[in-house]
């Protein structure tokens, strides 16, 4: 039996609604993160959706109490982990990517679904960061509209520590950003939906 989840707070759920964004700190066990970057540094190509099947410790990413605990409590407890997954591999010297939104936008009133990005590394300025705007998961955008955005004043970039999974709306704006440093910049992102409607007690 998995830990108990920690569920988010009122005011975070909140914070999720406005921003779009909630960042989780896990306590992984130590030396879990760098094993998993190994693990990701000997793939020999990137598996696409069968990554979750090369680095099983990645299930334990996504049933960390304080995770599992957030995607409760913005999808209800029938949340399901997606068949779409991909790992994000920024390698040094790699050049920013545009500002855009994953796929079809997926506007509703409902939260639905949403990203989880787990960091298995220490992410520095300088290691091409993941970059969102905090808000815009509310505003559909072509994509091709925003290939001439630049810098916004209130974007986030997700400088964080190792073991960080920052969840996202769906929807938010969302860029890599240049790898200006000597290694290479892992971010797993795992797909999450709502598997049923709220009711009442949730
Ligand atoms: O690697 C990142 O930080 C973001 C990558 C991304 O958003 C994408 O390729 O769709
Ligand atoms: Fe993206």
């Amino acid at each position: 039996m998995s830990e108990r989840a920690v569920l988010l707070t009122d005011e975070e759920v909140i914070s999720f609604i406005i921003r779009g964004y909630h960042i989780v700190e896990a306590d992984f066990p130590a030396g879990f993160n760098e094993a998993i970057y190994d693990e990701l540094q000997q793939l020999k190509e990137n598996p696409g959706d069968g990554i979750l099947d090369r680095v099983p410790k990645l299930y334990q990413v996504y049933d960390h109490p304080k995770v599992r605990g957030a995607l409760i409590s913005l999808l209800g407890e029938d949340v399901r982990m997606n068949s779409h997954r991909h790992c994000h591999v920024n390698p040094p010297g790699t050049r920013s990517q545009s500002w855009h939104q994953d796929g079809t936008n997926q506007r509703h009133h409902q939260l639905r679904t949403v990203l989880a990005m787990y960091y298995p590394q220490d992410v520095t300025p300088d290691l091409g960061p993941t970059v969102i705007m905090p808000g815009t998961h509310f505003r559909n955008a072509p994509t091709d509209r925003m290939a001439t955005y630049a810098n916004f004043r209130e974007q986030v970039a997700l400088t964080v520590k190792a073991g960080t999974v920052a969840i996202t709306h769906y929807d938010i704006w969302h860029a890599a950003s240049e790898n200006r440093g000597s290694r290479t910049r892992y971010m797993l992102k795992f797909l999450f939906s709502r598997g049923s409607e709220p009711n009442e007690d949730h």
